[in-house]
């Protein structure tokens, strides 16, 4: 008998829909989860029919972090078994939403913050608790947390372990929108169709350009921006998008 698979992914019109089916470990993002995800990930982000995805853990939860059980027998000195496994859906050229409902916590908080826009339920719960079971969080916990929230939430809550409600979460700018939860999905998808159906490259760009600010400076991102900028002229997009504008008529991307 062949096992569950723990990421099921389906098309939902052009948007990839990936959902945590782990449920009886609240979505612990076990090593075979991850790989799995990994897999689908790429494959959407291959799929010409696929313009943006959503990842979600279903309406329940998002998911519960990193497996204890696995983790828990490791000792250093080890192989690093998080990275290229949880790097994937960084490394993906189409916008990946987060669609968040219940816990986010630990990796799975790590996860939803590695997602290019994070929508969250009003039952969301944002928590890095990794100082409790003695690590400390190992996948942007500390890094992203802190550029999203600031030090001063980030430090309360990876140090103490503090969770953020959908609200605070939303006040803080760790989450883009919050919706009801029974909306969750339907408001993802609707963004994921939205991006779809815009000019793939720019959005691709787009994407990228945003990122690359977290990761230099100022002026190192502006150059990077403007170069981008240029390069998208004599694009399809920008042919179709510019022309249709000027003809006063809705653009055609596909
Ligand atoms: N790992 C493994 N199993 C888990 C996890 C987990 N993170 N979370 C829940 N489970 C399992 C439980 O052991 C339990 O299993 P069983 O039925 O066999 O006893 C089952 O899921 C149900 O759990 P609960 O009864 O606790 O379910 P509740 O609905 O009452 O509570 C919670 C759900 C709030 C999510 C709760 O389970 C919880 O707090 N879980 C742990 C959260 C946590 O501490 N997360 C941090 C993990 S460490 C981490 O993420 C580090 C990331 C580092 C980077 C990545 C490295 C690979």
């Amino acid at each position: 008998m062949t096992e569950a698979p723990m990421v099921l992914a389906e098309r939902r019109g052009r948007a990839g829909l990936l959902t945590l089916n782990r449920p009886q470990a609240r979505n612990a993002l076990s090593d075979r989860l991850m790989e799995e995800l990994g897999t689908a990930l790429l494959a959407f982000d291959a799929d010409p029919d696929v313009g943006a995805l959503v990842l979600t853990g279903g309406p329940d939860r998002f998911a519960a972090g990193a497996d204890i059980r696995e983790m828990a027998p490791r000792r250093y000195p080890m192989e690093d078994f998080i990275g290229r496994r949880w790097e994937t859906v960084t490394r993906i050229r189409k916008p990946v939403i987060a669609a968040v409902a219940g816990p986010a916590l630990g990796g799975g908080c790590e996860l939803a913050m590695m997602c290019d826009i994070v929508i969250a339920a009003d039952t969301a719960r944002f928590g890095q608790p990794e100082i409790g079971l003695g690590v400390i969080p190992g996948a942007g916990g500390t890094q992203r947390l802190a550029r999203a929230v600031g030090k001063a939430v980030a430090m309360d809550m990876v140090l103490t372990g503090r969770q953020l409600d959908a609200a605070e979460a939303e006040r803080l700018g760790l989450v883009a929108r919050v919706v009801p939860a029974e909306r969750l999905l339907a408001e993802a998808l609707a963004i994921a169709e939205r991006i779809a159906l815009l000019p793939p490259d720019a959005v691709a760009i787009a994407k990228d350009a945003v990122n690359r600010s977290f990761e230099t400076t100022l002026a190192e991102g502006l150059r990077y921006e403007r170069a981008l900028f240029l390069s998208l002229f004599g694009t399809a997009g920008q042919r179709e998008g510019m022309a249709a504008f000027l003809d006063k008529r809705p653009p055609r991307f596909r």
